[in-house]
């Protein structure tokens, strides 16, 4: 059988998900909302290759010792099909690995969707879902296109506004591409066993959940602009005040948020989000893009700005 391929692409959550209920399931502790994005992506090129003797996987074209976090993945999808020959997985990304723009949700997402492909399962979406949480909490989000609501509640996982509805822009400044020094796995299990902030994070999701949701219904701009910020505030708040203390956020990414501070005192429609990484995501609307983008070019120490839109789920591909 010949390769199959599918690609993802990074989500950024808006109302955040730091902590798990379950580390063994990698169930998250909070429902979260993200959008889906374009430009960047992950892809997953998958093949049985019989002169295996067990699954490879192949990152960036780096072959990895073990399948590591997508493993627990793999098992899931295995214990639908009795498959004979094992697989090699080559996954890409188009942009810096484990830097804070969620290469692990989108390289588990495509996966999913190749591996799905490839052992011939069909499944659910619900099973797809539950594939991709396996990998990675924030996975199921990239699964979907446009505004993503994952609900705790049952680990459904939809999307809530199509990106042709609200074609709003995300302006990503990167502040940075080395690897981040404590990955997320870890910062959650820390935060979760040592911030003092960590339970009221846990108890208020839900009110920023419904703000968000609200919001986005409505697309209301500010609204949605101020619960994102808050959310994310509160994350690096628990973050921060963990014990060692989890600072992900460089001098460059405050010098983002004073000039978006400047921004919107002038007028300007924007917000901004940050996740376990440097790199500052803008939100705006489309007449604003330009503005902004040449205004956080005069930032110092600016590494990359890159304009994306809304984007598309997982999918499979005949590219490349
Ligand atoms: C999020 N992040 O909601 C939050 C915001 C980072 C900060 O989801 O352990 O790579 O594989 O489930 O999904 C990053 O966490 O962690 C993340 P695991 P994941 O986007």
């Amino acid at each position: 059988m010949s390769d199959i391929k599918a690609i993802a692409h990074p989500n950024f959550a808006l109302i955040k998900y730091w902590g798990k209920s379950d580390v063994t399931n990698n169930l998250p502790d909070m429902s979260s909302i993200s959008i889906t994005i374009d430009t960047l992506f992950s892809t997953a090129k998958v093949s049985f290759d019989s002169s295996l003797k067990k699954d490879l996987w192949v990152l960036n074209d780096i072959e990895q010792e073990s399948l590591g976090q997508i493993k627990p993945t793999m098992n899931y999808l295995k214990s639908f099909k009795l498959v004979k020959d094992f697989c090699v997985i080559e996954s890409t990304n188009n942009f810096p690995t484990a830097a804070g723009l969620a290469s692990s949700a989108s390289g588990v997402a495509s996966i999913v969707i190749a591996i799905n492909e490839l052992f011939n399962l069909n499944l659910s979406e619900q099973e797809l879902i539950n594939a991709a949480i396996l990998g990675s909490g924030s996975a199921p989000r990239s699964l979907y296109p446009g505004f993503v609501y994952l609900n705790k509640k049952k680990y459904s996982c939809k999307t809530v506004l199509h990106a042709n509805t609200w074609p709003l822009k995300i302006i990503i400044c990167q502040t940075s591409s080395d690897k981040k020094l404590v990955s997320s796995r870890d910062g959650m299990r820390i935060s979760k066993l040592t911030s003092p902030h960590y339970e009221s994070w846990v108890n208020n999701q839900d009110n920023d959940i419904r703000k968000a949701l609200k919001a986005i219904k409505i697309k209301d701009f500010d609204l949605l602009g101020e619960v994102s910020e808050g959310n994310c505030k509160k994350m690096h708040r628990v973050m921060e005040t963990s014990k060692p203390p989890l600072f992900y956020r460089n001098t460059t990414s405050h010098l983002c948020i004073q000039k978006i501070e400047e921004m919107r005192a002038n007028g300007i429609n924007l917000f901004y989000t940050i996740d376990a990484g440097p790199q500052v995501k803008i939100i705006c609307k489309a007449q604003h893009a330009d503005q902004v983008i040449s205004e956080m070019k005069s930032i110092p120490n600016i590494q990359d700005i890159i304009e994306v839109n809304i984007g598309q789920g997982a999918r499979l591909t005949n590219e490349g």
